[in-house]
């Protein structure tokens, strides 16, 4: 025998990266509970083998100090203590019915449901939700996505994404994928599109990014300028005659009014105004029109920056204007395991009945919750159950989300650590950590074929923590919803196998409501039972994978799964649950991206007329908020080679940067006298900070950066803990934010500079 068959600190765990949302494969060895190396899972479906440097030190997520290792209650003297799980349940379910009754189950609010690599505790939740009758949720969408989400809706019906590995025309606007990836092997993609010379990329940012730097056009656009610019490379393809009339006059309605819309562009007033020149602006037009194909995607550099809704909308205008959906390397729609958010605005949006503004994708907009609570309307949320988010550090204002909470009956949080966030809850719930659960994730966006990967747990439970499926069942037996009764019968059906548990779990789904509402826990409860030593959780899915076995029946079957009705579902299920390489579960035709288009015409529906007025406006609206007394444009919350939200809160992980230094151009640093590794004081309408310098000609003179994930309680030594960092959400209000989403202008904070002196 060898040393890796005895030797169990020699054995290869497979698992994924937790650290974003690619979830890359990976292998990791273990020493009793430390993860001691990590490698690239070579076999895995989608990563093939590919990780960036976060991954490699994951055992800092994985044994952090100050992990939670039993409930903590909340003292009124604001201390905690540990209490037993019997007790912590009691009183949390009582506590939620106290809400309940006196002010309605409405007004509790359910917030988060799942970060980069954890998302089953979202299906559990749900039933929570559910068992609560709490109407109102939330979590991290809702400050970022929302805004994307709306306009998606109002054209596709259905949620778009682009493949860049194929792409011959790649566009990132204020999306900085060498650091923060969001598709497949990011890296390894961008790399070879700057080596091929018939494709082209085209990156959208005023930072020099490591992004930029790959690219063949590189639009250092003016903070806030991105609608400016858009608006002109529509123009431009109208102007230039480069839109493709016929891909529009068959697949898509609206495109008259959206192309007399563009035409009334200022071309070159708006090429000034976005800071890029004109010639350039003509250039990059031409490159779209000519390529077969198009993908590009959006992210936080836009949708966290003034006319985000809009620019959602311009930018697709432009890909769409040039008609490179449904083709190979283009945009499609994809499948989904289980949607994470829906697509399916109208314009019609109900509102939130406390700040009056739209629930766009049934998520209240992060800004407003704090507000809400804080205010004395009748309908304000009273109670907030939050799990697996850390909103007192990841929204805007944070000392607002503090008070909101100290202001709320009754809260809870389900979670890791004791966080920001967990330190103003009445009670405190340990969750199992992502390596010690069964896990996955649902976002997943890959066509032709879409894959994910459930992986099993590699560690048992720290201390009484538990995986949030028992921690919800537990939730459901004290608030009443579901007994031992109810369960027993589908646990004995559950014994006799898939077929005939299909038809007992149906049956009891469709008599009784009540349960059908907490399927989840049912699930976990009875099927969950029957399946591999510590997989119980995972059975949740064998209801998403019925559900998708009957929508995409033929992707399914393509994908390589066999049988008819519910066999068809259970084939996936069982292979989601048996391959921690992951798992290919649809596979379709590039034509097909129209099927799943939700538009009853199944065509695209170019116009948004409420957009297009704003397109109209233009003109009028400011591309520069800054003033004499903030006179910098902070972008706060960049991503970088070590951040990971607030997923990894030891800061002995970071390799550099680890106080999280402030970049600024050298001109700026040399006016506002600062020095290289000097202090420097930043100041906004929302707060002050004192950061580390960092001269970097990357930026843009007046730009500066702070990155996020930074500022996070913790103690290396234990005892009293220390802030690393800046924590940046204590520079940002909850009224700087776009009119339509309500989604925060994180990347746009007018600020100030001063050196500090030592
Ligand atoms: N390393 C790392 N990766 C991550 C994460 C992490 O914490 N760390 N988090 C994950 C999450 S939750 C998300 S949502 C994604 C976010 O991923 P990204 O959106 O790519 O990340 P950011 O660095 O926040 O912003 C992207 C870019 O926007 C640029 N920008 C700033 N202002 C403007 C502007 O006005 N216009 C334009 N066009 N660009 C602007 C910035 O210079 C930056 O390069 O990353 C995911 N991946
Ligand atoms: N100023 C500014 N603010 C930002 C951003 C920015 O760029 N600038 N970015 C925003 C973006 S895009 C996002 S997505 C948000 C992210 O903010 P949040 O949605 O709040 O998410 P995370 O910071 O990822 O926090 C995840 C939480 O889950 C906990 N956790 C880890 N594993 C588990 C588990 O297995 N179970 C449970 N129950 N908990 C677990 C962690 O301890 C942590 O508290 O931040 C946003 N905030
Ligand atoms: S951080 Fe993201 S890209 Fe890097 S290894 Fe982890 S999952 Fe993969
Ligand atoms: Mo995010």
């Amino acid at each position: 025998m060898t040393d890796t068959e005895t030797d169990p600190t020699m054995i290869w765990h497979k698992t994924v990266c937790v650290l974003c949302s690619n979830n890359c494969g990976v292998e990791v060895r273990l020493d009793e509970r430390t993860i001691t190396r990590v490698r690239g899972n070579k076999a895995h479906v989608a990563s093939k083998g590919y990780t960036c440097e976060k991954a490699l030190r994951i055992d800092h997520y994985q044994n952090a100090r100050g992990r939670l290792t039993a409930p903590m209650k909340r003292l009124p003297d604001g201390s905690y203590i540990e209490v037993d799980w019997d007790t912590a349940i009691d009183e949390v379910a009582a506590g939620f019915q106290r809400v309940q009754s006196e002010y309605g189950a409405d007004k509790i609010m359910y917030y988060g449901g799942g970060g980069q690599g954890n998302h089953l505790c979202g299906a559990y939740g749900a039933g929570t939700r559910k068992a609560l009758g709490a109407t109102r949720r939330s979590n991290a969408l809702a400050q970022e996505k929302t805004g994307e989400s709306w306009v998606e809706g109002r054209l596709f019906m259905a949620h778009t994404h682009g493949e860049f590995a194929e792409a011959e025309v790649a566009v990132f606007v204020g999306k900085n994928p060498w650091h923060s990836h969001g598709f497949d092997e990011a890296r390894r993609v961008l790399k070879a599109i700057a080596a091929d010379d018939s494709r082209s990329m085209i990156v959208i940012d005023p930072r020099r990014t490591e992004t930029a730097d790959l690219a063949d056009f590189w639009l250092p656009v003016k903070p806030g300028g991105d609608a400016f610019l858009l608006a002109a490379i529509g123009a431009v393809l109208v102007e230039e005659n480069l839109v493709d009339t016929e891909w529009l006059a068959q697949n898509a309605t609206g495109s008259a009014e959206t192309i007399a819309a563009f035409a009334t562009v200022p071309i070159a007033d708006f090429a000034e105004r976005s800071g890029i020149d004109e010639d350039l602006v003509r250039k990059t037009a031409r490159r779209l029109a000519a390529a077969e194909s198009v993908s590009v995607v959006e992210d936080l550099g836009i949708e966290m920056a003034p006319n985000s809704t809009l620019i959602s909308y311009l930018q697709r205008a432009v890909w769409l204007l040039v008609g490179s959906f449904g083709k190979p390397g283009g945009m499609t729609t994809h499948s989904s395991l289980a949607p994470l958010i829906n697509y399916s605005a109208t314009g019609n949006e109900p509102l939130d009945p406390v700040s009056g503004n739209a629930i766009i994708s049934g998520l209240i907009a992060c800004n407003d919750i704090a507000d809400g609570m804080l205010s004395d309307h009748p309908e304000r949320t009273r109670a907030l159950l939050i799990e697996s988010s850390n909103p007192v550090h990841s929204l805007a204002e944070s000392e607002k989300f503090r008070q909101a909470m100290r202001a709320a009956e009754f809260s809870v949080v389900i979670d890791v650590a004791m966080t920001e966030t967990a330190q103003e809850a009445s009670y405190v719930l340990p969750a199992a950590s992502q390596y010690e659960k069964v896990e996955t994730t649902f976002f997943a966006a890959g066509f032709p074929e879409n894959k994910a990967t459930v992986r099993p747990p590699i560690l048992e439970p720290l201390g009484d923590s538990l995986p949030e499926a028992e921690i919800h069942s537990r939730l459901a037996k004290a608030l009443g919803v579901v007994t031992e009764e109810d369960l027993e019968p589908l646990r004995a059906a559950a014994e006799q196998g898939y077929e005939v548990f299909a038809e007992a779990f149906m049956g009891v789904a469709a008599a009784n409501p009540a349960l059908a509402g907490i399927g989840g826990v049912v699930l976990y409860e009875t099927l969950g039972r029957t399946l591999p030593e510590g997989m119980a959780p995972a059975a949740v899915l064998w209801f998403s994978a019925q559900q998708l076995a009957m929508k995409q029946s033929d992707a399914l079957r393509r994908a390589g799964f066999r049988g008819e009705g519910q066999a068809l579902g259970t084939a996936l299920f069982e292979a989601l649950i048996s391959n921690p390489d992951g798992v290919v579960f649809t596979k379709h035709e590039h034509g097909q991206s129209f099927d799943m288009l939700g538009t009853a015409d199944q065509r695209v529906h170019l116009a948004i007329p409420e957009l297009l007025d704003e397109l109209r406006r233009l003109p009028e609206i400011p591309s520069d908020y800054t003033t004499d007394e903030f006179p910098f444009v902070l972008s706060a919350g960049e991503r970088r080679s070590f951040t990971a939200n607030t997923v990894v809160r030891d800061p002995a992980w970071r390799k550099k940067d680890a106080e999280g230094a402030l970049r600024l151009h050298p001109s700026d640093a040399e006016r506002v006298g600062v020095e290289a590794g000097a202090r420097v004081r930043v100041t906004t309408r929302g707060g002050t900070a004192v950061a580390v310098a960092e001269l970097n000609d990357t930026m843009m003179p007046g730009h500066i950066s702070l990155p996020n994930g930074h500022g996070l309680a913790y103690s290396p030594a234990g005892g009293d803990p220390e802030i690393f960092g800046v924590s940046t959400n204590e520079l940002t209000t909850t009224d700087w934010k776009d009119p339509i989403a309500g989604t925060p202008w994180h990347k746009y904070v007018p600020a100030q500079l001063e050196a500090v002196q030592s």
